[in-house]
């Protein structure tokens, strides 16, 4: 089972053996937290990204993480939902989102991944609803990852985060 820790910051400055873009399906790069790993890793993510896609919501694909610094040595592009009120499988889709996050690293061997607070910016999923179901779904999905870094961009994404790890939400 691994340890999973919150934080503040820019994950493009996390020292782990593999991060998280929530890309869209061209996997080509765009805005957000996209925009900050394709500029931190260079254009031959976009390359190597359009070469692979599209890929579907839900999925995830690996690419080496290019001009990344090191220890980071893989970019796990993974395509949340599109909120559309919640009646339309958004929340299962970001939970397979995570689950496949957990399944390329198994495959490619990364055992501390850095996650950001996928389908939570542009894709409009209501923040703290996709912190509970980040931190459920990574509970319960097995993998060979031994740490798990949910890195929030900004201070209310992080006290959510922290409260959906410090216990379940009050029956409502
Ligand atoms: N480090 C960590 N988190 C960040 C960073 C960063 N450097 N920058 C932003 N965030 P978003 P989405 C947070 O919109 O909703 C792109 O154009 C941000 O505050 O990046 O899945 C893609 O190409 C928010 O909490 O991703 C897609 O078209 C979280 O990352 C689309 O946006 C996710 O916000 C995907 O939308």
């Amino acid at each position: 089972m691994a340890t999973i820790e919150v934080v503040r910051g820019d994950i493009t400055r996390e020292r782990v053996d593999a991060v998280v873009t929530a890309a869209n399906e061209s996997l080509l790069g765009g805005g957000g937290v996209d925009g900050a790993i394709h500029r931190a890793a260079g254009p031959r993510l976009a390359e190597a990204g359009g070469a692979i896609g599209p890929c579907p919501p839900g999925a995830a694909v690996v690419t080496p993480a290019f001009d990344l610094d090191p220890p980071v040595r893989y970019v796990i592009h993974t395509v949340g939902p599109v909120w559309e009120g919640g009646g339309y499988g958004e929340a299962e889709v970001l939970a397979s989102c995570y689950r496949c996050c957990l399944a390329v690293a198994d495959e490619v061997g990364a055992r501390s991944v850095a996650f950001p607070a996928i389908a939570t910016g542009v894709y409009g999923f209501p923040a703290e609803r996709a912190a509970r179901t980040a931190v459920d779904t990574l509970r319960s999905t097995p993998s060979e990852v031994e740490r798990i870094r949910l890195v929030a961009f900004d201070e209310e994404t992080r006290t959510l985060l922290q409260a959906a790890l410090d216990g379940p939400a009050p029956a409502t």
